[in-house]
């Protein structure tokens, strides 16, 4: 019998692209996780996890983790593996690139990964030693939020968020495009707690979200015009000079250009875009002018969108001009993620590194590796910390890309993914509870670290890992590439922490003691903003951009309608604008192979209006095909008035192999770019929708 002595309790945290950044403890014995759950002091995750982590063991110890390298034997894709251990895996590797490089040059290989994990080691560093010293062609990583954080520095100078604890002194929230009762959990004991003191919280999504069926007030716009929603509220809130003239001139660039353009959208014409009443625009604009302090809580899903920069543009600026940046309840709650900026050089070397030859944008992944590429064409593929064939758009044009004979691929997994059944070589890789890591988290203001807890399962081995036996492979000897993990994080912190005022007193012995150490805020740095110093060129709110306007890009923010929308003018009786969020149960495509939250989430699902559904004979549980050119999936019908007629609805995260036709909702999907920084357009997506016969 084993005693409580025998248990030894690791913290760490929750590696997930989630804002929240849980604190999280496993108890080991015997060298085995028993138990695992929320470290209780965490000042904002507190004692819990969200549904898709709590039962986390069940993932580390899937049966179905992969434990050993192997090589395919039968054609791509079609799951014929032979076993072959690490030295043959890294030789056959680095033979073929080194094959590659000197045939095509380095650029001709593409490393993919995003967001399997958040971080410092495994991902960033991950991201950027290897490569960058092989010369190998970068990654635009504009999948996720790329024109929100580019609109949101043009417009503020930084992506900086109070801490989630003030929206205690919110009277009004608004919710913006953002559904974080599923994607950002913690904040929601928060909001409930602030509502019950009678702050009034309003949610502005197409969709009638877990989140908006809390809320005071929910308004449902057309998918896309929010744009032209916020520019008809800076409208009503100029001409109705609600907005802060002192302090708009003492600390904004182009105020009266921004009210000019607000001139363009009064309610009438806002009213028959957004498909609002002109009642709830005028409203929303006097309530949110005059309730003080209002804060506007947003993410990157309304961006995901043809016109995603301009509409982030137009969001940023709204706090500006009712006065309520600076103040505390008030203010634009994006993101915490700009407070601690990994030192670039300490994290990737490239300065001694060769340059990088080419960047292709992640979006395009299918396109590239069909083809469209300046320069050699793509003859290997390295993917690790993401499923592209899940959750990329246009994955049928990935799959066709990936199955190119010529093409070497490489994918390093937990398991085995639609990505991974098209690869030439998988590599097992570690689970977050069995390599070490250090995190910064989007949604608080806290820095995590990450102990290893328990032994790796069979061969599995941490990104980091692969990397340094990849280095070695290519006989590549600098020491940044062999450091231990531990130096690594202690080198970057270390570095960063010399000009980054937040990290000071944050060492590396004190995060691995503590666990959860709290960035340091000096009295006026409490606040974002609340010193009137903006980092951007003119040290002052950008409404007006120059910056911007030097790109190429409108300085002032406006409303286009996507591409793809403007494409389709037959209205709504035969196509449909499709939504593909994020899923409750899973974040992205991982968790979403795990059985008990599968069973969870229920079969892959499109949600559509009872009109429309009526209108294509489809009941509701009826097998649907959702379609457009670029490719189709099956889904099961929720007829639902959750979402307005002309929307449907088909969350992220469902896995192709685990459907009878072999594909989700990404085989839909746009690889069009957006309006800013490259971004990802998922949400711009006309679909016809039909019953299966
Ligand atoms: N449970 C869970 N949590 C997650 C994730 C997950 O997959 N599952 N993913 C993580 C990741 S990678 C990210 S980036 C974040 C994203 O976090 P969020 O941005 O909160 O999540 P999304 O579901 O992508 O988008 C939010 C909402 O935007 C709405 N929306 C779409 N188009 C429009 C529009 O044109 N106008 C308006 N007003 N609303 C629109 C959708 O209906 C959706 O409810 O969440 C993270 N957390
Ligand atoms: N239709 C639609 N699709 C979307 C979106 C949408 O809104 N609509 N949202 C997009 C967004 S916001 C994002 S951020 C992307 C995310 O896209 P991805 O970054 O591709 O994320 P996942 O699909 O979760 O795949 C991550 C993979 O990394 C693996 N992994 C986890 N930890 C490790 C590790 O330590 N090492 C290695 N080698 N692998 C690991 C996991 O097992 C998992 O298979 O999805 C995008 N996809
Ligand atoms: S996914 Fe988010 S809420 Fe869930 S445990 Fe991880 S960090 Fe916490
Ligand atoms: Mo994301």
């Amino acid at each position: 019998m084993t005693t409580q002595t025998d248990i030894t309790y690791v913290r760490g945290a929750c590696p997930h692209d989630c804002p929240d950044t849980c604190a999280t403890i496993t108890e080991v014995q015997d060298g085995h996780a028993i138990r695992f759950y929320a470290d209780k002091e965490h000042p904002i995750t507190k004692g819990w996890l969200c549904a898709k982590v709590r039962p986390y063991l069940e993932r580390v110890y899937d049966p179905h983790r992969l434990t050993y390298p192997v090589r395919r034997v039968g054609p791509k894709g079609s799951g014929q593996w032979e076993r072959i251990s690490w030295d043959a895996a890294i030789d056959e590797i680095t033979t073929r690139w080194k094959r590659i490089i000197a045939e095509h040059s380095a650029a001709a290989i593409l490393p993919y990964s995003y967001s399997g994990t958040l971080g410092l080691l495994q991902l960033a560093v991950c991201n950027t030693r290897l490569w960058n010293r092989m010369g190998a062609s970068g990654l635009e990583r504009a999948i996720c939020g790329a024109a929100a954080e580019a609109a949101t520095e043009a417009t503020l100078g930084a992506r900086w968020s109070p801490d989630p604890t003030d929206v205690l002194h919110s009277n009004l929230v608004l919710i913006w495009g953002h559904n974080p009762a599923s994607t950002n959990p913690h904040f929601m004991p928060l909001l409930r707690e602030a509502q019950k003191q009678g702050t009034h919280v309003i949610v502005i999504d197409p969709r009638r979200t877990l989140t908006a069926r809390s809320a005071n007030e929910h308004i449902q716009p057309r998918p896309a015009t929010d744009g032209a929603l916020a520019l008809g509220m800076l409208h009503v809130i100029f001409s109705e000079a609600l907005h802060d003239e002192p302090w708009l001139e003492a600390n904004s660039v182009g105020w009266r250009e921004l009210h000019d353009r607000a001139l363009q959208y009064p309610p009438t014409r806002v009213a028959e875009i957004t498909s609002l009443s002109e009642a709830t625009i005028i409203d929303l604009a006097r309530r949110y002018a005059t309730t003080k302090p209002a804060l506007l809580k947003t993410a990157d899903g309304i961006q995901r969108h043809g016109n995603g920069g301009q509409t982030f543009r137009a969001l940023c600026c709204l706090p500006a001009v009712v006065g309520q940046i600076g103040v505390r309840g008030g203010g634009l709650f994006y993101s915490t993620s700009g407070y601690v900026k990994w030192n670039a050089g300490a994290v990737g070397h490239a300065t001694e590194c060769p340059p990088i030859p080419r960047i292709v944008n992640m979006n395009r992944l299918g396109a590239a590796l069909t083809g469209e590429v300046q320069g050699p064409p793509i003859m290997s593929l390295f993917v690790f910390c993401a499923n592209p064939v899940t959750s990329t758009p246009n994955a049928g044009l990935i799959v066709k890309g990936m199955q190119r004979e010529d093409l070497f691929t490489v994918v390093h997994e937990l398991f085995m993914t639609d990505t991974a059944q098209y690869a030439d070589i998988v590599l097992p890789a570690t689970s977050q509870l069995e390599h070490v890591d250090l995190h910064k988290a989007y949604g608080h203001r806290y820095l995590q670290y990450n102990h290893a807890a328990i032994p790796a399962p069979g061969e599995a081995k941490s990104n980091w890992d692969v990397m340094r036996l990849l280095a070695q492979g290519m006989g590549y000897d600098e020491p940044w590439l062999q450091e231990s993990a531990e130096d690594v994080l202690r080198g970057i912190l270390d570095t960063t922490r010399t000009n980054n005022p937040h990290l000071q007193g944050v060492t590396l012995e004190r995060l691995q003691a503590e666990g959860t150490v709290p960035l340091f805020f000096s009295p006026e740095q409490e606040i974002p903003f609340a010193d009137g110093h903006f980092p951007t060129p003119s040290g002052k709110v950008e409404l007006r951009c120059d910056a911007l306007a030097q790109n190429g890009f409108d300085p002032l923010p406006s409303y286009t309608s996507p591409l793809e929308f403007q494409q389709h003018t037959n209205g709504y009786n035969d196509t449909l604008m499709l939504i593909s969020g994020a899923s409750h149960h899973f974040v992205s495509s991982s968790m979403a192979n795990q059985p008990s939250l599968m069973a969870r989430e229920g079969q892959p699902f499109v949600e559509i209006n009872p009109a429309d559904a009526a209108a294509r004979g489809i009941t509701h549980g009826d097998k649907v095909v959702v379609e457009n050119t670029r490719g189709w999936c099956e889904l099961q019908a929720m007829v639902t008035d959750d979402v307005p007629p002309g929307v449907a609805v088909a969350p992220k995260g469902p896995w192709a192999q685990h459907t009878t036709a072999q594909r989700n909702i990404n085989w839909t999907t746009p690889d069009t770019l957006a309006d800013l920084a490259g971004q990802s357009t998922f949400h711009s997506n006309i679909v016809q929708i039909r019953r299966a016969l």
